[in-house]
């Protein structure tokens, strides 16, 4: 057969029908991450980022949770849902950030460091959530870091975000782990300063995992929930966009009448173009590939979770 895109077209709308009817089914439901590929966020039941997914899957009353993101992200769910089966439809999406901190390390911090509590970026495996004491997401770092009364605070594992909540928040010591987002950190600051030239009438929107000399450059610092709703709010109708290029499909279906650049076309998350329609089709089809942290880890990572739900 020759693949035209008519018949590109008929395969997804193909799958979308038997992804529809699984769902109902299994009594599932889809969260997407921002950065999802177009197809996906566009079968997404909810699509957010990783807060609102935490939040939404600490909320829902269905039996199946397909998570459309990396492990870490369907760790979260399960640690909220113990009793709910949670999907990861890709076995292998990962995150390469994540990896970058584990408990031996964070042991080692903490003894030359004792005084100091640990925030640990969601982007963490759920062992690291266990040893730490409160989790935040970047849109809520700097008021989780804000709520602590300690002088000193651990932030780990991204250093970018570190560094950035160090900024807002000057009157406390940020120790900020090594870590950094492979995507994020390929944004350079004449990356920025070129797209700047090519639309001079565009604000730039930087996510706080780019290197402080990008955020500098930045008219806000935001997560991807806080893109949407500077975008929402401001009189702008160009948004040069600093984060992974999932988000300009979300930006563009809500925002028809304005235009949106990605800052880089480097700005790309392998591991989370990993999810395609056919991968969510198979997960609901052979319930693959359940992710479930085990219950001493979870108790202990469940604490940090909840620290975080109840500051914002
Ligand atoms: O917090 C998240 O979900 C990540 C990884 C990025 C963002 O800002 O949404």
């Amino acid at each position: 057969m020759k693949w035209t895109q008519k018949s590109q077209e008929k395969y997804n709308q193909d799958l979308k029908n038997k992804i529809a009817e699984l769902k109902k089914k299994r009594k599932a439901i889809i969260i997407a991450h921002n950065y999802q590929r177009p197809e996906i966020q566009d079968i997404a039941d909810i699509k957010g980022d990783s807060l609102a997914l935490s939040r939404a899957a600490a909320e829902t009353d269905k039996d199946v949770i397909v998570i459309c993101g990396v492990r870490f992200m369907a760790e979260s769910a399960s640690i909220l849902n113990p009793d709910k089966k949670v999907i990861l439809p890709v076995v292998e999406a990962g995150c390469p950030l994540a990896d970058m901190i584990n408990v031996d390390k964070i042991n080692e911090l903490k003894r030359r460091f004792p005084d100091a509590p640990v925030v640990c970026y969601v982007n963490s495996s759920a062992e690291v959530k266990a040893v730490s004491d409160i989790c935040c997401t970047s849109s809520n770092a700097v008021e989780v870091v804000k709520s602590l009364s300690a002088e000193r605070i651990i932030t780990l594992p991204d250093k970018n975000l570190g560094l950035y909540i160090a900024s807002q928040v000057p009157g406390k010591k940020i120790i900020p782990w090594e870590g950094f987002c492979p995507s994020h950190v390929r944004l350079s600051r004449e990356d920025v300063l070129l797209a700047k030239k090519l639309h001079p009438r565009a604000k730039f929107l930087a996510h706080p995992e780019c290197y402080p000399e990008v955020l500098e450059l930045a008219d806000g610092v935001c997560s991807t929930k806080q893109m949407f709703d500077y975008v929402a709010s401001s009189d702008s109708q160009e948004f040069i966009i600093g984060t992974e290029k999932g988000i300009i499909h979300g930006l563009a279906k809500e925002y028809t009448d304005k235009r949106f650049y990605l800052a880089s076309e480097h700005l790309i998350c392998a591991d989370m173009k990993l999810t395609t329609l056919g991968w969510v089709a198979h997960a609901l089809e052979f319930m693959k590939y359940e992710v479930k942290v085990p219950e001493e880890i979870r108790n202990r990572a469940k604490k940090g979770l909840d620290r975080m739900l109840e500051v914002k």
